[in-house]
């Protein structure tokens, strides 16, 4: 550890946490990043924490073979609320691989097209909800329209669920539980472990009380569908009926409630984030805007909408959205531990379990690939080509290897048709005196956005 670099000044106890922003853990990390170096290490509570930044260093932690997922930190914060659901399982617990086996079918190509026409339906509800805004002449509202969306998609796709979230003036109170408990797990990273429970004795409650909400607000859903005897062969159907197809296992009644929670939380929150993003960088780029505008004119024509195989056709829209998630990857780290005694990058020696965190917003910021203006907004890094002339790993929204999201077509395919939808009906109009923040609860998303809307005319 001597080799890495660290904080020069420390605290006995607390180590280099003082002058951390604890509300924004990660956008801290990212500071000392820029200090430190490719490679750092902190102290808290006596711990040392290693990040990890440097595309050779990361693209080494990429190697399936010497190193794998960590389940550390906040992603181990949240064990007490998605236990071992997909997300949070131990790599050695079986569940996880049942789970992976029965539940990937659920994501492949005939899935996302019989997924389809519902995530239309969802965008649908939106372009009204704004329709409406626009109409009382009012500005809307991104992050918690794009939250009301995306819950909406996976829970009508996945579990056959409407939460009503548009006809809701306030978040629904699984969206305030879910957001609880995501704080929660971040602000656990930020307390000693075992003072954990005197200082944080108010917000533990709020806690359990969240857990609660979200794991009755699951078992009605589930309970409602074993009574109504299956539906069309949706996620929820694939957890409760399906058997493995080597050793016919099913998930367990309790791995079931983890699975929905984890699939309700971690199939909306971080595509809505990343829909935030997108939006505000069209707003801001209205040159990018048009672009992006010109090309789904010409990829959809005037069908009224568009069909499942147009949307990857949105070629330009797709590296918005990629450039988007470049810069502010909403799920922004991922943990890494060696599988035996190794070298990290032939220099860093770690041993069998040691782990360190990949700190994705700046590994997409790293000037050796992405250039001295890694700052700027440019969906064109993303052209063919150059995506071909970079190194691999070198963009890890979705994380890596084995325990990469399973989501990643479901996301692409509904965050790309929504961006191409709202391009089509609407001209965004950032508020002008909006600076961009962005709030962190173990995702990120971007805070106080709110557009002007324009009605476009329709195409001539
Ligand atoms: Mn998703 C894992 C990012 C959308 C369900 N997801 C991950 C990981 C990242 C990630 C990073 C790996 C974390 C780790 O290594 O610890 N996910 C995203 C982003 C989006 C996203 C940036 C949207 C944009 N994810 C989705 C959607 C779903 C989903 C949509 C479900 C419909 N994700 C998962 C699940 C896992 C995961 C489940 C865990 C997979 C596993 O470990 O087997």
């Amino acid at each position: 550890l001597r080799r890495i670099p660290r904080p020069p000044h420390r605290l006995p106890l607390l180590g280099d946490v003082l002058g951390a922003d604890r509300r924004r853990p990660l956008q801290d990390s990212m500071r000392f990043a820029h200090e430190l170096g490719p490679i750092y290490r902190r102290r808290a509570f006596g711990k040392e924490f290693v990040f990890v930044w440097g595309a050779r260093l990361v693209a080494d932690l990429a190697d399936e073979s010497r190193f794998a997922k960590h389940v550390g930190l906040g992603v181990a914060n949240l064990r007490p609320v998605a236990g071992d659901g997909l997300f949070t399982a131990y790599n050695h617990e079986p569940n996880w691989q049942l789970a992976h086996d029965v539940l990937a079918p659920g994501f492949s190509r005939e899935a996302m097209e019989g997924y389809h026409g519902m995530m239309l339906a969802v965008a649908g509800r939106l372009t009204d909800h704004w329709d409406r805004q626009l109409a009382a002449g009012r500005t809307v509202d991104v992050a918690g329209d794009m939250t009301r969306l995306t819950l909406e998609t996976i829970a009508r796709t996945g579990f056959g669920h409407d939460f009503g979230s548009f006809e809701r003036d306030r978040p629904h109170p699984f969206v305030t539980a879910m957001v609880g408990t995501l704080t929660y797990a971040q602000r656990l990273n930020s307390v000693p472990g075992p003072l954990a429970p005197l200082l944080l004795r108010a917000a533990a409650r709020r806690n359990a009380a969240d857990m609660e909400h979200l794991d009755r607000t699951v078992d009605e859903l589930v309970a409602a569908r074993r009574r109504s005897g299956g539906g069309e062969g949706d996620l929820l159907d694939r957890m409760l009926a399906t058997a493995h197809p080597v050793t016919g296992e099913k998930l367990s009644p309790e791995n079931v409630r983890k699975q929905v929670i984890t699939f309700l939380v971690a199939g909306h929150e971080t595509t809505s984030g990343a829909l935030s993003f997108a939006l505000y960088y069209l707003a801001r780029h209205p040159e990018i805007a048009a672009r992006a505008r010109a090309e789904v004119d010409r990829v959809w024509g005037d069908a009224p909408l568009p069909g499942y195989d147009r949307i990857a056709k949105l070629r330009y829209v797709r590296r918005v959205l990629d450039e988007s998630l470049r810069l502010w990857p909403t799920a922004p780290a991922f943990a890494r531990e060696a599988r035996q005694d190794t070298l990290l990058a032939g220099e860093h020696p770690m041993r069998r379990g040691a782990w360190a965190l990949v700190l994705t917003p700046m590994l997409h910021r790293a000037p050796e690939v992405w250039g001295e203006d890694a700052e700027r907004f440019d969906p064109d890094r993303f052209t063919a080509e150059a995506v071909r002339a970079r190194p691999p790993h070198t963009f890890k929204p979705f994380g890596t290897g084995a325990r990469a999201c399973i989501g990643r077509q479901f996301a692409l395919h509904e965050a790309t048709l929504v961006l191409g939808l709202l391009l089509r009906r609407y001209e965004l109009h950032a508020e002008p005196g909006y600076r961009l923040t962005v709030a962190e609860r173990l995702t990120l998303m971007p805070e106080g956005l709110r557009l002007r809307l324009e009605r476009r005319q329709p195409p001539a």
